[in-house]
């Protein structure tokens, strides 16, 4: 029996219980198939899902948090940061997950330094990642953009160095306060990927600080109208469509898997590969094309 945890809640409890969003929460089995048996048509082809936000927002979790789902158990990598106070990410570097003992999943991560309104990536930076001109290893200099004479300057990237996804990372516990500054960033990388086409998400993460309903229970995300409304608003500032804004609860305290917590980032994640495969058989067929 779903109990509420407070008065606020128990107001609202007719429009609590109707779930906006279809998602299977009893099943994510063919979710969960579909990302470990994914392969692009084209042998060797990586998708390159590329991660921006603020610093602390949830970035290296998400990875963390999908390479436990495809493990089968919780994965714990020195990549999260819990001050949160400074951008952690200062390199630029690819995280891949581990297939088997021979191979990796054909998609990777790019995992930035946060996007914050001093210090953080530059705008400039972020525009030459996504056309894949950065090089693995490059460290952010907060001062001033790769320059093209730079040795970590990728004057011809290939197709499985530029981005295929753009993903923003929020946390839902900050989302109201975001600096005009910080949405201001967010729209204009936002407005370069467009330029290129490249499709783009927003994860709502720390969805279960921000909501005790959802602590309770995971489920109630889809129910709850302040969660919709947080993502109207995110979607009407930055211009991410609502079909491209997925709430995660990113794995932090777990020692185990939560079947609903898989289930949503297993929803995140297949849209973030059905957009990506598009985009690459775009991309072909426009090099294709006479
Ligand atoms: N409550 C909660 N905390 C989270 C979640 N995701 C990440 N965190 C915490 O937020 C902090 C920063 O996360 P991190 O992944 O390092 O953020 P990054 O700077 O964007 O890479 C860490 O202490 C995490 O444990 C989430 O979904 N819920
Ligand atoms: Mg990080």
């Amino acid at each position: 029996m779903w109990r509420f945890r407070d008065k606020r809640a128990a107001k609202n409890e007719e429009v609590l219980y109707i779930q906006w969003r279809d998602i299977n929460w009893v099943n994510n089995e063919a979710d969960l198939q579909f990302l470990r048996n994914y392969t692009p048509q084209v042998k060797g082809q990586q998708l390159r899902v590329f991660l921006h936000g603020p610093a602390g927002a949830g970035k290296s979790s998400f990875i963390n948090s999908v390479q436990s789902v495809l493990r089968g158990r919780i994965y714990r990598q020195a990549l999260v940061d819990n001050t949160s106070h400074d951008s952690f990410t200062k390199e630029f570097n690819t995280f891949k997950i581990p297939k088997d003992p021979e191979s990796f999943y054909p998609f990777v991560f790019n995992d930035t330094m946060g996007l914050s309104t001093t210090g953080g990536i530059l705008e400039e930076d972020l525009k030459l990642a996504l056309k894949g001109h950065m090089k693995e290893g490059y460290r952010f200099n907060p001062e001033s953009p790769l320059p093209e004479t730079e040795e970590f300057y990728n004057k011809c990237p290939k197709l499985n160095d530029k981005v295929h996804i753009l993903v923003c990372v929020i946390p839902a516990t900050t989302l109201s306060i975001m600096s005009d500054k910080v949405v201001e960033k967010i729209r204009k990388v936002r407005e370069e990927a467009s330029r290129l086409k490249i499709p783009q998400f927003a994860m709502l993460t720390k969805i279960d600080e921000a909501f005790p309903e959802i602590e309770v229970d995971v489920q109630n995300v889809y129910k709850l109208p302040s969660v919709k409304d947080q993502m109207r608003k995110f979607s009407v500032d930055v211009g991410i469509p609502m079909n491209c804004i997925f709430p995660v609860k990113n794995y932090y305290e777990e020692i185990e898997l939560n079947k609903d917590m898989n289930t949503l980032i297993l929803s995140a994640m297949k849209n973030i590969i059905y957009s990506g495969d598009d985009f690459i058989k775009f991309i072909q067929s426009q090099s294709k094309s006479p």
